[in-house]
């Protein structure tokens, strides 16, 4: 049935402009002034809304197996969750399990996602390097439409790869058009670190932000960097905290390099005292890596957005219970990491950032939409309001107001780290697919309703640059393929 949304103001990420849109089909079918209602269209009133791109959320780890258990919100609940918060897509990880090949990965984590209720993709992990690996990231692009592989600086002994294996898969990953992606924290000291402090007897949560401090950040950001620089390969930095991963990321692109940096909604507004709450259960539950940062940090993330040389918020929405969380009681080193985030993203977002004026409402449409569609080769499919593009949208209200408690949340733990924040500037009603997905605070997406979206390689323009020219051209032509 089409649906005409009518009177509002759309807000795309290069400009806004009063217009209704009709969608059909799941698509955008006409955006402009005064269309007129096709017979037996449903029609959503947005007078004094804004009507903007759904939320891509491109990290999330739903029914993920991490540090001994599986993190609480499935893609059920966590792209229910992602609805009623104005994301329409998720972007979740494939993680191959010790020997498991990529292949098996990808199908594993298909029938997962099997209950998504909002479209999603996936990226996949590289945690070792071998020949079947470096074989199957063919299969993975040019069959399983993912053009995105996660390396791992931290987690030394489990997903942790070595610069060898990285400079490795970073070129494997440019010869295939694809974007390797970065957790950059640098394992090996903060493996040292967490020795030392267990070592003089620190055994809680404030345990995990000293031992992760912004250098071990800074340093593997700068490392990846290089490290892509000299395999030919864009890079993408997740979960970008700190002032100096930031700027080391700025410092890339202003030498031409296409670098991409993406700070989490909780690094932008918590920060690293929530780790000295003397209620245990509270502090672990905000236990995450990178962990929060000395709030000084903040705004330069907050500049990062405004000048583009950060691009995307997203989450890393991986949330365990208070009970899961226990299973560090006496060693912060095994709280699992993850804090929760999906259905908050946009609200706090906005609240912190639009009614602040530390972003324009365009501004806020790139970096929770087009940046990441763009960035992920979906654009315009995904993250434009504009004829032919997915009908995924957002009715905001920039009036409406919530205040965020666990005790309304669709997500399945029992707390949630922006417990208390005061949100001006709600979605109030989002469609998915070219159905209303969430309207009236009642999520009627159901389980299955979601599509995979499998994302094309990237040209090899993208993938050149400089320093990779300089280095292999005395050699050969081709491309330095580091083969196991
Ligand atoms: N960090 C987290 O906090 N959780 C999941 C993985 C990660 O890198
Ligand atoms: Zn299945
Ligand atoms: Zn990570
Ligand atoms: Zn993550």
């Amino acid at each position: 049935m089409p649906i005409l949304i009518r009177g509002g103001i759309v807000v795309n990420h290069d400009h806004s402009r009063p217009a209704d849109v009709l969608v059909d089909g799941g698509t955008i079918t006409a955006v402009g002034r005064k269309l007129d209602a096709p017979k037996g269209a449903e029609v959503i009133e947005a007078d004094g809304c804004f009507v903007l791109p759904g939320g891509i959320d491109p990290h999330t780890h739903l029914e993920m197996p991490f540090m001994g258990t599986t993190s609480a919100d499935d893609f059920e609940s966590g792209t229910k969750a992602a609805l009623s918060g104005g994301t329409t897509m998720v972007v979740d990880f494939c993680l191959p399990g010790s020997g498991q090949s990529l292949l098996a990965a990808y199908q594993e984590w298909r029938h997962k996602s099997e209950k998504a209720a909002c479209d999603y993709g996936f990226h996949m992990a590289v945690t070792w390097w071998d020949k079947p690996v470096f074989d199957e990231m063919e299969t993975v692009v040019k069959t399983y439409g993912i053009n995105t592989f996660k390396h791992f600086l931290a987690y030394k002994g489990a997903l942790m790869v070595n610069d060898d294996e990285l400079f490795a898969s970073f070129g494997r990953c440019a010869g295939l058009g694809a974007l390797p992606l970065v957790h950059a924290e640098n394992g090996d000291v903060v493996f040292r670190l967490q020795q030392h402090y267990i070592d003089i007897g620190v055994t809680g949560p404030e345990g995990h932000s000293y031992s992760r401090p912004p250098e071990v950040e800074a340093e593997a950001t700068n490392r990846a960097i290089m490290i892509a620089d000299m395999a030919g390969s864009q890079l993408y930095v997740v979960h970008t905290s700190s002032r100096e991963a930031h700027e080391a990321i700025a410092r890339a692109r202003a030498a031409g390099k296409r670098v991409y940096g993406e700070p989490l909604i909780q690094h932008l507004v918590l920060d690293d005292r929530e780790y000295q709450n003397k209620d245990w259960d509270y502090a672990a539950g905000r236990v995450m890596s990178p962990p929060f940062r000395d709030k000084s940090n903040q705004d330069s993330l907050w500049a990062g957005l405004a000048a583009g040389s950060l691009q995307v918020v997203a989450t890393d929405h991986c949330a365990f219970t208070v009970a899961q969380k226990r299973m560090g009681l006496g060693d912060f080193r095994k709280i699992p990491n993850g804090t929760g985030g999906l259905e908050d993203r946009m609200p706090v977002l906005w609240a912190a950032g639009v009614n602040t004026g530390r972003l324009t409402k365009e501004e806020f449409v790139a970096v929770t939409s087009a940046n990441i569609a763009r960035i992920l080769n979906v654009y315009p499919r995904k993250g434009a309001v504009a004829v032919g593009s997915d009908a995924d949208l957002v009715v905001w209200d920039p009036g409406a107001t919530k205040t965020v408690t666990a005790r309304k949340q669709l997500s399945r733990i029992e707390y949630n780290v922006f417990e208390g924040h005061e949100c001006r500037g709600l979605p109030i009603v989002t469609l998915s697919g070219g159905r209303i997905a969430w309207a009236e605070g009642q999520v009627r997406a159901e389980k299955g309703d979601g599509r995979y979206v499998a994302r094309d390689p990237f040209p090899a323009a993208a993938v050149a640059n400089a320093t990779w020219k300089e280095l292999t051209r005395p050699r050969a032509v081709q491309r330095l393929e580091v083969t196991p």
